[in-house]
């Protein structure tokens, strides 16, 4: 039956978290199988890695990357990096499908130019984390980032401008993508530890988020 089709996504459920900030409940559904068993081929290539923190502090979340720069961190520094410091090779390229998404969130949000340069790929166990932080290794902030959450659902925090600003707590759940544009784009931002009992059929204990950035 035509009007029953679960395609597109029903995004109908919109949440606006700030000035510029737009939750899309279930934006990626659809696709999200599509996605995971991409996220896989990109780990075979460039696998999942704790990167360490400039203050020597093992991060929590697993990273990857694929797209032209891949995000990355060590004792020198948090960067950009057109290479994977673990192979020296090209990170894997950004597959249409995962421009595709990014592209349309952000443009049925009302940045209807961005273009992602970067998808950094994070991967949470229980009891992993994000402290709070501003996502500002970026030259232009103009351009808005876009998450995307698959697998177990986890907390996330969304503070303010100043570190002190007391965060507002949003569940993030398989499918859902924000888009961070505007004010927001600098708020300061984390996730709570993914909770003992976390968990979503295609991924088991694991959660996967996707941000797409501009970098340049
Ligand atoms: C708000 N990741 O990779 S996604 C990160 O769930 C990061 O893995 C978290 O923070 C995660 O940097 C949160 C949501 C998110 C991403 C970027 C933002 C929120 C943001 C940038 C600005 C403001
Ligand atoms: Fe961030």
């Amino acid at each position: 039956m035509q009007g029953s089709l679960d395609f597109p996504p029903n995004t109908e459920e919109r949440h606006c978290l700030a000035d510029g900030a737009w939750l899309l409940k279930g934006f990626a559904l659809v696709q999200a199988e599509d996605l995971l068993a991409t996220i896989a081929e990109i780990s075979a290539q460039a696998p999942f890695r704790h990167l360490l923190t400039p203050g020597g502090q093992r991060m929590s979340a697993a990273m990857s990357n694929c797209g032209r720069y891949g995000w990355t961190s060590d004792r020198l520094g948090y960067r950009y990096s057109e290479t994977d410091p673990l192979s020296g090779a090209r990170w894997p390229a950004m597959p249409e499908s995962f421009r595709a998404l990014a592209v349309n969130a952000a443009a049925s949000c009302g940045y209807p130019d961005f273009e992602p340069e970067a998808c950094l790929i994070n991967r949470y166990v229980t009891g992993a984390r994000m402290a709070l932080h501003q996502d500002r290794d970026e030259a232009d902030f103009s351009a808005p980032i876009v998450s995307v959450s698959l697998g177990a659902p986890i907390r996330f925090l969304f503070g303010g401008p100043q570190r002190g600003n007391k965060p507002a707590s949003w569940l993030l759940e398989h499918g859902d993508v924000v888009v961070w544009g505007g004010p927001s784009r600098l708020f300061f931002h984390g996730v709570a530890p993914l909770g003992q009992r976390a968990a979503h059929p295609l991924t088991g204990a694991l959660r996967y988020n996707l941000t797409f950035r501009k970098v340049g």
